[in-house]
């Protein structure tokens, strides 16, 4: 049984998913890709909400201003016509020779300036076509060699690159924010902001940091052997969940770009738990309610058939496990495990309301170190009656 998603659900694709032609390093294409507007009406049928892109997804690099508009336009009228939203839109500035060494931290500056003014003018768009996430993955930014680069300037340069573009939006008024996307490496030996973690320390630094947060994406996490969930949950204490790229990736290989659900199960599991349930002891915490967005590869061995069937088990995947998360959490064994476990005294600040570090230091209070050596957790019960909620 496939499940029927719903505009609710708010499912979007990247046309350059749907749309690869199965290229890889060692490899031709596979098979061929339709237009970019041809996908929209599939995509819709099968239960999407939304379509995203890069800018050459629709129009070649080297476009004229006419043929841009003529095939953006087309792109327009088949979402519309198909009751898509375009969502989200970014920049691709990494398939060109001249980016290979980035857009934003290239040593040459004219290669900036100029991928400075091709991310711009992709705002532009965005804002035209009504997104209201610019996502930014620096693919190219990043190294092979650390004698290549002064990594201070390269980091500065990066700042000034997403400040000087956060600052275009604010300034055009646009109600649009960006979505760094994290990467540790592929196709550079090294990316810059390789984390979640990274992205958030460099935004701190941000003159106009307000608007820009973060596109985490589960294989890219994964690929640096690190727990998205725990990625989206310091996002969202931050504030900083602006999007999501849900794919699935079986540990440190190159970037599989698999269905979300055809990788690392257990962790979809409480991804899809996170986002549907919120946070188990913390009600009033941040939740993310973007659009539940696939950035994933239908296979090389797979053709139009292929595709198609791979769109539809992302959105199964994400559908099944929400049905299985909220089975889990409303479940009255797994909330009495989950306060054997302590779970709920976790959201209980350690100082109490008003304590001083002076008033605590000066407070002679028992404590049995042997008792709380030998108390019970009872996590592995609870991750248990979820493996059970999952596949049982
Ligand atoms: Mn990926």
């Amino acid at each position: 049984m496939v499940r029927k998603p719903t505009p609710e659900d708010k499912f979007s694709f990247g046309l350059w998913t749907v749309g690869w032609t199965g290229t890889d390093p060692f490899g031709t294409d596979t098979r061929k890709s339709l237009d970019p507007w041809e996908y929209a009406e599939k995509l819709a049928e099968l239960g999407a909400w939304g379509i995203t892109f890069h800018d050459n997804d629709v129009f070649p690099f080297d476009a004229t201003d006419e043929v841009r508009a003529d095939r953006i336009g087309k792109l327009k009228d088949a979402a519309d016509k198909a009751g898509l939203v375009i969502e989200m839109v970014t920049t691709n500035t990494f398939t060109h020779p001249c980016f290979k060494d980035g857009g934003f931290t290239s040593n040459d500056r004219s290669v900036r300036r100029f991928g400075l003014r091709k991310v711009l003018k992709n705002v532009d768009l965005a804002a035209e076509l009504g997104a209201t996430t610019f996502v930014m993955w620096g693919g190219r930014e990043g190294a092979e060699y650390d004698s290549s680069k002064d990594l201070y300037a390269a980091h500065q340069r990066y700042a000034e690159g997403l400040d000087t573009v956060a600052g275009y939006i604010k300034e055009k008024g646009y109600d649009l924010k960006i979505g760094l996307e994290p990467k540790p490496n592929e196709p550079r030996g090294d990316i810059f902001l390789p984390s979640i973690g990274h992205a958030l320390a460099l935004i701190d630094h941000l003159d106009n940091g307000d608007i820009v947060g973060l596109n985490p994406e589960v294989g890219h996490e994964q690929m640096a052997n690190l727990n998205y969930t725990h990625g989206l949950a310091l996002a969202l204490l931050r504030g900083k969940l602006f999007h999501i790229d849900l794919n699935g990736q079986k540990g440190l290989k190159y970037d599989q770009d698999l269905v979300f659900g055809h990788g690392d199960l257990l962790s979809a599991f409480f991804t899809v738990d996170l986002l549907v349930n919120g946070f188990a002891a913390t009600p009033d915490a941040n939740v993310y309610d973007g659009p539940i967005h696939f950035d994933y590869k239908p296979s090389r061995t797979e053709g139009m058939q292929g595709i198609w069937d791979s769109a539809q088990a992302n959105m199964d995947t994400y559908l099944m496990l929400a049905e299985k998360a909220k089975a889990f959490r409303a479940d009255s064994e797994v909330q009495a495990v989950m306060k054997d476990a302590s779970i709920f005294e976790l959201a209980e600040p350690t100082l109490a309301e008003g304590e001083t570090v002076t008033d605590f230091l000066a407070k002679d209070e028992p404590f049995d170190a042997v008792a709380a050596g030998e108390r019970e957790y009872r996590y592995v019960k609870l991750h248990q009656l979820a493996l059970q909620h999952l596949i049982g």
